[in-house]
This record gives C-alpha cells, sequence and structure tokens, in this order.
C-alpha cells in the first residue's frame, strides 16, 4: 500500500530529540528518511541514558525509527561530495545542529540552494533571530526560554520544568507541518524554501493562553479561576496555577481512595457548568442546589475551594477507576491520573498501535510510542532503527556509487 509520503526522500541531518521526532513522523507517513551520522559515535543518543551495555539506547531506538543510517564525515571534501549527491537526490534536507554548524561545514541555503533549488531545507534552532540566536539549547531551556517554567508549578514554589517533552518534540512537530506545508506550496511554486522552528517560539505557541492570560491579568488585575483567587494578591505577570485547568471551567487534580501509599491515585475533575446538578447529587450535596450562593458558575467560582474539598471527600472513598466510571455515567469531564506503568499495559493503545511492541536485534523486544497521528489511508508501520550505518553501501549504491568507490570512501575513513 503506497503511504502518503511515498516517494519523498528526507537528508535526515539530525541528532538528539527535536529534529528526529520531526524526521521519525515523516518516515511514518511513508518517507525515505536517510539519516547522516558521524563515524564511530553516530547520534550521541545512540550511547546516552544506555540500559544495555553496547545496545543502542531506547533514547535514540524510541526516536529513529523506519529510518536508514548512513555514516559519512561531511568535513572531509570527498565526504562533501556524497552529500552534494545527496542533496540533488533528496527533496528536503532537515537538521538541528547548533547555530551556524551547516555554514561552517560549508552547507549554507545559498549553497543548498543552488545545488537543488527544490529542496526543502528545515531547522530547529534554539531561538530565532534576536539577542539569543546563536545559544546552543535544550528541552528545559527552551521551556524557561518560552513562557512554560514560570506559569508551571505552585504559586509558593520555584518556577517548574514539564516532563512533557514541548521543547524538543513540540518543536520537532511543528518543523514537521512547516515541512509539509513548504513541500504543498513547492507543487505550485517550484521551488524550495526555508523552514525555521525555534524552540522558544513553538513552546510559546503551546503556552497561548498564558499569553492570554497576561492580557487579562493587565486589564483587570484578577483572574478568578486560578486558585490564588480570592486569597492572594495577584501580581503583575502571570502566576503559576498549580493545577487549576487553564481554561474557562475550573479543574483539579483530587485524592483518591489510596492516594496515602500510591503516588498515582488521584482524578482529574472538572467542574463544568452544564453537570453542576449532576456533580451536586453524585457527591451528595444537593442542598447546593437551592442555595442562590452557588446558582450560577460565576457565583460558584467564589465558593470553588469549597467545592473542590467536598468532591475530594467524595472521590477519597473511590478509586480513580470507580470515580471515573460513576462520573462518566453522568457526563462529568474527569480523567484518571494513569502511571507511566499503567499507560504500557494499557491494552486499548496497544491495539490502537499507539504503544507498539519492536523487536531490534541487539536489544530484543521493547517498548515504543507509535504514531499517534492516524491516518486511514497511510497506515504506520513501526520498524526498528537503524544500526550505526546500516544503510550506508547500499544508500551509496543507489546514489551511484560503485563497489570501488565505496571501498576507497571506506579506506579513506570517509564512511565507516
Ligand atoms: N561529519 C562531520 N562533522 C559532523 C557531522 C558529520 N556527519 N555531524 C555533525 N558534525 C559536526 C558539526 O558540523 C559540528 O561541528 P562544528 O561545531 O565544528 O561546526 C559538530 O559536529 C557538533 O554539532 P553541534 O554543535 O550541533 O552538537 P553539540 O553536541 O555541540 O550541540 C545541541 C548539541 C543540541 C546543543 C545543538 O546541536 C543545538 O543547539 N541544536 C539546535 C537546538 C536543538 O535542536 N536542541 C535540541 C536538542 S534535543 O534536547
Amino acid at each position: 500500500m503506497s503511504k502518503a509520503l511515498s516517494g519523498y526522500r528526507i537528508l535526515d541531518f539530525t541528532h538528539v530529540q527535536s529534529g528526529p521526532t520531526c524526521t521519525q513522523l515523516l518516515a511514518w507517513f511513508g518517507a525515505d528518511v536517510i539519516k547522516v551520522e558521524r563515524a564511530g559515535e553516530g547520534d550521541a543518543t545512540r550511547g546516552q541514558l544506555r540500559d544495555i551495555p553496547d545496545a543502542d539506547s531506547l533514547y535514540f531506538t524510541m526516536l529513529n525509527h523506519n529510518k536508514r543510517s548512513i555514516t559519512l564525515d561531511t568535513k572531509n571534501p570527498k565526504g562533501k561530495q556524497v552529500l552534494e549527491t545527496l542533496i540533488k537526490e533528496c527533496d528536503v534536507l532537515v537538521e538541528n545542529f547548533a547555530p551556524g554548524a551547516l555554514d561552517r561545514m560549508g552547507f549554507t541555503w545559498e549553497r543548498i540552494h543552488e545545488l537543488n533549488p527544490k529542496m526543502v531545507v528545515a531547522s530547529v534552532k534554539g531561538f530565532g533571530p534576536g539577542p539569543y540566536e546563536h545559544c546552543k539549547v535544550y528541552e528545559n531551556v527552551a521551556q524557561c526560554a518560552g513562557g512554560s517554567a514560570s506559569t508551571t508549578g505552585f504559586d509558593d514554589g520555584p518556577p517548574m520544568v514539564t516532563g512533557a517533552q514541548i521543547g524538543d518534540s513540540g518543536t520537532g512537530l511543528h518543523l514537521a507541518l512547516g515541512i509539509l506545508a513548504a513541500l504543498l506550496q513547492r507543487q505550485t511554486s517550484g521551488r524550495g524554501q526555508k523552514v525555521l522552528a525555534p524552540m522558544q517560539d513553538a513552546v510559546l505557541n503551546l503556552c497561548r493562553v498564558k499569553l492570554r492570560d497576561q492580557q487579562r491579568l493587565e486589564r483587570t488585575g484578577v483572574m478568578k479561576e486560578y486558585p490564588q483567587y480570592p486569597d492572594t494578591p495577584f501580581g503583575d505577570s502571570v502566576p503559576r496555577a498549580g493545577n487549576a485547568s487553564g481554561g474557562g471551567q475550573p479543574g483539579s487534580i483530587l485524592k483518591c481512595k489510596g492516594w496515602e501509599t500510591d503516588p498515582n491515585a488521584y482524578i482529574y475533575f472538572v467542574n463544568q457548568g452544564a453537570v453542576w446538578d449532576s456533580v451536586c447529587k453524585v457527591i451528595g450535596k444537593e442542598e447546593w442546589l437551592a442555595d442562590p450562593s452557588f446558582a450560577t458558575p460565576a457565583l460558584r467560582v467564589n465558593h470553588m475551594k469549597a467545592i473542590f474539598a467536598a468532591v475530594e471527600e467524595w472521590t477519597k472513598t473511590k478509586t480513580k477507576f470507580e470515580a471515573m466510571d460513576i462520573l462518566n455515567k453522568f457526563d462529568i469531564p474527569c480523567g484518571p491520573i494513569l502511571s507511566m506503568k499503567e499507560i504500557a499495559e494499557e491494552p486499548s493503545l496497544r491495539e490502537t498501535g499507539t504503544i507498539v511492541e519492536v523487536d531490534h536485534p541487539v536489544r530484543g523486544k521493547y517498548l515504543t510510542v507509535g504514531n499517534p497521528i492516524k491516518l486511514s489511508d497511510s497506515p504506520t508501520d513501526v520498524t526498528r532503527s537503524p544500526l550505526l550505518g546500516e544503510h550506508t553501501e547500499e544508500v551509496l549504491g543507489q546514489l551511484g556509487y560503485s563497489e570501488e568507490q565505496i571501498a576507497d570512501l571506506r579506506k579513506e575513513g570517509v564512511i565507516s
């Protein structure tokens, strides 16, 4: 069966997490992704956070499925020639080197465009043009610079980073979207273009609602859905909102049965206006239905702490799954706090291909997150990540290099 991106060839010059997230998605949509790595070490993540000696780490394998790997010294003149051939043969070059690294290698946008005017050149950088554009950036730096850390955590604690990799994987997703748009535009323009996804910008895009709140705060001085209201005064910038919902419906994380020993015996509970009657009935607080001071969502905001405390008295008598079952019968929005162990064992995620078991010749079987985006005409088969340089000869052969030429390149250390 053909795939959405069948026939597209991606020169994958990415490493670590942000870039590989993007090219893995393109591979899952059917593109031929050729990962170019330095001989010897390859992508640094192959050896990072290893759980099995000498096997590619889970960090690497889980970000590089469905790709081919070639080793190439792109600072060697003969390596540069191979890279030039690859540029001519590929549709997209994706890279997330430190600022200026590709230029220093001799592959400026102008040079690439000259070699292949149709090529889309896509980059992740930490920052866009501005005071920090030359800085190297990792995940948590982006979370801090993009507004996530200052708005995450509790009011009386320090800024906090989130476990979701919004700086790396989040930016990779943004980049993939930019690449697809550039490929579509190429169909009419006939030209490639540069695509840039700075990590700060991607994180800020995901923190859009906090910039909304900054402006609300400046205009009104107060945000009633924040847990600070009404007891703690607001300052001049958006405070950390703990586990408040961030939207128009108040929400909070509440203890469930077993919370004393199980760190994840909690449920997220949304006090949606539309189901207020059901909430009161389920938790046994029918008297609130007749109380005029609880009559509307705007009035109830003044009692939110008392409401959540009462709901929690009820959730503490149920496991998170029992509470989920009961509340869902009444259409009350809620969600259990699932541990990674519970997610890994969840049968429905296995059935949809969102959690996949993959076999690897060195490490054996492991679990990964499959393609979270489902296309009805382009299903994803997750295949293992390549060993370092596994496809060097195959790819060079396809580029027209003879066996002798490949042997010479190997002798000279251009490939390994
Ligand atoms: N052959 C020869 N040289 C190669 C090569 C190859 N196949 N592949 C890479 N190199 C060289 C680069 O040209 C660069 O050389 P120079 O410094 O001499 O120009 C060098 O390897 C190192 O590349 P780098 O600077 O990108 O790598 P680093 O480990 O020092 O930095 C990182 C890593 C992630 C901080 C940096 O790449 C970066 O800021 N990237 C942009 C933002 C980003 O994506 N961050 C997310 C990372 S995931 O948390």
